[in-house]
C-alpha cells in the first residue's frame, strides 16, 4: 500500500475519518474541519449468499468478490457511496456549478451471518467485531429463487435468523461490559447508571429480543450507545428480490415490514439486476432502468433510505464553485450545520441566509432571491430544516 493510502487508511481508523488524497486537486484541509469530511458508516449484514457483495459493489462501484457458494466474502470490504439527490442537481444546474458534491456514506461488508455464528459457526462471529462500530446495519434478506445459488428464499426466516444471531452477540457483550463495569462502579459511583443500564440490556436480550424492537426506552438507548451494541442501532432492510417478483415486489415485502414493525425501514430491491445496470454507463443505464420501469432504479432509494434511519437531513450551499449537500442531525440549529461545512463557520457565527430549494429554484438564482428580498436572515437559535439552501456569516 502506498503511503497516501496507507495514512488515508489509517486517519479513517483512528478518527473514522473519510479521508480521499486528490493529487490533481486542492488538498482536503483535515485539521480543522473534521466534521466535514467525517462520513456515517453503514454495516451490510445478512446470510450467506443474500447478495451482499453485489449490493456493496453497485452501491460503491466497489469490485468485492461475488461468487454462488457461501462465504466467498473471506475479507472486510470497505468503500463510499453517494447519495444522489435530484435537488442537489438542480440547483448545481441552476448555479451553473463547475463541481457538484453530493452527500456520502461508508458501507462495510462482511462475511455471512449463519445460525449459530455467535457461537463461532461459520466466519460470521469473527466479523461481528468489524462492524460493532457503525452507525446502522444495512440487512441483506434473500427473496430471490435461484436453483444454482445455494441458500433459502425466505426473507422472514433470514430476518429471524440474523436478528438472533446478533441478539447472541449482544447478549455475550453486554453480560460482559457489564460485570466490567459493575466492578469500576464500587470505586466510582457515576457509573452506576451505565450498569443499569447494560442490566436491561441483557435481560432484554436473554429473552431473544434485539434492543431496537425492546421497550427500554430512548433514555436506556441513548446510555448504551457507548457499548456499541448491534442491536442498538438503526435498521434499514433491503429485500432481494428476483427479477420475476418486481411486479409483485410489494406483496414480497410487506411480510417483512410487517414482522419488523416500526423498528427499521424496508425496502424491495433486485439487486443482481442493480449491480448490472451499475456497471453500464449513465446513458444505458437509465435506458435499461426505465424499460423496466423502475425509474432512477433502486441506489439512488438505498443510499437515501440510510441517510433516513440515520436521521440525518440535508441542506445544501450552491454556487457556480460549486453546489454541495451537507448531512447534519435532525433538529440541529444554524451553528451546528455551519459546523459541518467548516468549524470556523461555526465558531465565529454571525447568521444564516436561509431559503427552501424549491424556492430558490423558482427565482432562479441567489441573487434574484436577494433583491426579491426572499432570503430569510436566521440566527443562532434557527432549526435547520431538510432541504434548506444556506449562505453562512461568519467572523473569526
Ligand atoms: N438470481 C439472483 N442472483 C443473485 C441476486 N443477487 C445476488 N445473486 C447471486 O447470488 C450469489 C451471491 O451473491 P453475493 O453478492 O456474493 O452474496 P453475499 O451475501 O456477499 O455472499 P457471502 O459473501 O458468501 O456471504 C452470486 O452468484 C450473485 O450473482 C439476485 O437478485 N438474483
Ligand atoms: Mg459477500
Amino acid at each position: 500500500m502506498g503511503f497516501l493510502p496507507w495514512l488515508a487508511d489509517f486517519l479513517r481508523r483512528a478518527f473514522r475519518l473519510t479521508v480521499r488524497f486528490d493529487m490533481g486537486e486542492e488538498p482536503i484541509p483535515v485539521a480543522g474541519s473534521l466534521a466535514a469530511v467525517a462520513s456515517e458508516r453503514l454495516g451490510i449484514v445478512g446470510l450467506p449468499n443474500s447478495g451482499k457483495s453485489s449490493l456493496f459493489n453497485a452501491l460503491t462501484g466497489g469490485t468485492a468478490v461475488v461468487a454462488p457458494h457461501p462465504f466467498s466474502t473471506t475479507e472486510t470490504n470497505v468503500g463510499v457511496a453517494q447519495v444522489p439527490d435530484p435537488r442537489l442537481d438542480a440547483l448545481s444546474q441552476m448555479s451553473h456549478s463547475r463541481k457538484t458534491v453530493h452527500a456520502t456514506v461508508e458501507l462495510v461488508d462482511i462475511a455471512g451471518l449463519v445460525a449459530g455464528s455467535a457461537a463461532g459457526e461459520g466466519l460470521g462471529n469473527r466479523f461481528l467485531a468489524g462492524i460493532r462500530e457503525v452507525d446502522a446495519l444495512l440487512y441483506v434478506l434473500r427473496a430471490f429463487e435461484d436453483p444454482n445459488v445455494v441458500g433459502g428464499a425466505d426473507p422472514v426466516e433470514d430476518l429471524s435468523t440474523l436478528e438472533l444471531e446478533l441478539v447472541l452477540a449482544d447478549l455475550a457483550s453486554a453480560e460482559q461490559q457489564a460485570e466490567r463495569r459493575r466492578k469500576a462502579a464500587k470505586s466510582d459511583k457515576s457509573l452506576v447508571g451505565e450498569v443499569e443500564a447494560l442490566d436491561a440490556a441483557v435481560e432484554v436480550l436473554q429473552g431473544g429480543t434485539p434492543v431496537y424492537r425492546s421497550t427500554l426506552g430512548q433514555g436506556t438507548r441513548v446510555a448504551l450507545r457507548p457499548f456499541f451494541l448491534l442491536t442498538n442501532k438503526p435498521i434499514l432492510a433491503v429485500v432481494n428480490l428476483g427479477e420475476e417478483q418486481l411486479l409483485d415486489a410489494d406483496a414480497v415485502v410487506k411480510p417483512v415490514a410487517d414482522e419488523l414493525g416500526g423498528a427499521g425501514d424496508v425496502l424491495g430491491v433486485c439487486v443482481q439486476l442493480e449491480a448490472e445496470a451499475a456497471r453500464l454507463d449513465p446513458s444505458e443505464r437509465a435506458e435499461l432502468l426505465e424499460g423496466l420501469g423502475l425509474g432512477e432504479g433502486a441506489l439512488p432509494r438505498v443510499a437515501r433510505g440510510a441517510y433516513h434511519v440515520l436521521g440525518r437531513r440535508m441542506f445544501f450551499t450552491t454556487g457556480d464553485k460549486e453546489s454541495r449537500a451537507w448531512a447534519f442531525r435532525q433538529g440541529a440549529r444554524a451553528p451546528e450545520c455551519a459546523g459541518v461545512i467548516h468549524s470556523d463557520l461555526q465558531r465565529g457565527f454571525i447568521r444564516a441566509e436561509v431559503i427552501g430549494w424549491e424556492d430558490l429554484l423558482e427565482l432562479g438564482s441567489w441573487s434574484h432571491a436577494r433583491e426579491a428580498g426572499k432570503l430569510r436572515v436566521e440566527g443562532k437559535e434557527y432549526e435547520v430544516a431538510d432541504g434548506d439552501v444556506l449562505e453562512i456569516r461568519f467572523n473569526v
